[in-house]
């Protein structure tokens, strides 16, 4: 069963931003969906938690180039 991670990401400021985490987060095993809200600064990611972890996910934003808080 796949779960929800909610992420503050900070610095990014144009759609091409958001594009990008998006792009690095679905990279990784066992991510089912994952969007993000460049107005909002928020990442919303549904993930398989036996394949990947939200510490995962949260490093992978921050590989990117971006601040990255898991909030909920
Ligand atoms: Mo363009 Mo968004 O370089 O950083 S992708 S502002």
């Amino acid at each position: 069963q796949f779960m929800n991670a909610v992420f503050q990401v900070t610095g990014m400021t144009c759609s091409a931003c958001a594009a990008s985490v998006e792009k690095a987060v679905k990279r990784l095993a066992g991510i089912r969906q994952a969007s993000v809200d460049v107005l909002n600064n928020r990442a919303l990611v549904l993930f398989y938690p036996s394949f990947v972890t939200e510490e995962e996910i949260r490093g992978k934003i921050e590989d990117a180039g971006f601040q990255a808080t898991l909030i909920k």
